[in-house]
């Protein structure tokens, strides 16, 4: 599997390409990164240097790319945190020339804004064009319930609403939602959710919520639930994979003590996961 994957660079710590890279090619994926930023760490510190990469060099890359003659074998593009507001139409011209070369591509969008905690971290015109015109270029969406609320213009909590929603989701182009982090209020306590839907149904896994935050770990669910789901075509299976490994991957981290994912030290979570989450069906 070959996945073209546009997004962010940082030297130290691990969000964007730097999370999403290693471990897709952990799971054997052979992944092409091209990169919005290059930051020297994330801006979860409130300071970080580097450049954010001007969109005509973004469609540099991916043109010098094309004329290498490789978009037919591409499988997937993955996109998440935009840096800056020209990026999205880069990653819309990207996604048409990669179809053209190959039909069956898809394109898998993490529609990142922020969470219910933090409120929205990316400039506010972001959103806008996330919803307006790169979501419904997308045949995957990987939003967090904040997220997915932003983007339908609803305010789910409850498995009932998140579902509505996803619906209307649904309804703007994408043919996947995955809800990556579901906190309905009759949660069973320290518990969260993730769920996914798709034209076969839908499905949500249960974890423990472990007391942390960790900057990265929505981009390393988004690579590794679209890298299996692309690989199985099973919902389900790919769900639980990624809970699995998103989850031991968090538990490294907690452990640790560090403030950056343990993204290598969890190498083998990705290639094996424990599988010790079954997801329910819910519809
Ligand atoms: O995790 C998304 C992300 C991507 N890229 C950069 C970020 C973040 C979140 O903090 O700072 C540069």
């Amino acid at each position: 599997m070959k996945i073209l994957s546009i997004q962010s660079a940082v030297a130290y710590g691990h969000v964007g390409n730097s999370a999403a890279v290693f471990p897709l090619q952990r799971i054997g994926v052979e992944v092409l990164p091209v990169y919005t930023v290059n930051f020297s760490n994330h801006t979860g510190y409130g300071a970080w240097r580097g450049p954010l990469i001007d969109p005509n060099d973004v469609r540099e890359v991916i043109t010098g790319i094309e004329e290498r003659g490789v978009f037919g074998e591409i499988d997937a593009v993955l996109s998440g945190y935009q840096g800056g507001e020209g990026i999205g139409d880069v990653i819309i011209d990207a996604v048409a020339r990669v179809k053209a070369a190959n039909p069956d591509a898809v394109y898998a969008c993490d529609p990142v804004m922020g969470n219910a905690k933090s409120g929205c971290f990316v400039a506010p015109a972001i959103p806008i064009l996330l919803r307006e015109k790169v979501v419904p270029a997308a045949d995957i969406i990987t939003p967090n319930q904040f997220e997915l609320g932003f983007l339908t213009d609803t305010e789910p909590d409850t498995l009932e609403s998140t579902l509505t929603s996803v619906d209307l989701a649904m309804a703007m182009g994408p043919r996947t939602v995955l809800v990556t982090s579901v906190e309905r209020p009759d949660r069973e306590e320290g518990t969260i959710e993730m769920l996914v839907a798709d034209p076969t149904g839908a499905w949500i896994v249960q974890t423990p919520r472990l007391p942390m935050k960790a900057n990265g770990s929505g981009d390393v669910t988004a690579a590794l639930f679209t890298a299996h789901y692309v690989a199985t075509g099973d919902a389900k299976t790919a769900l639980e994979r990624t809970a699995s490994s998103v989850f031991d991957l968090l538990a490294a981290t907690l452990e640790s003590g560090a403030r950056e994912l343990q993204l290598v030290e969890a190498q083998e979570f990705y290639a094996n996961p424990r599988m010790q989450f079954t997801a329910r069906q819910v519809r």
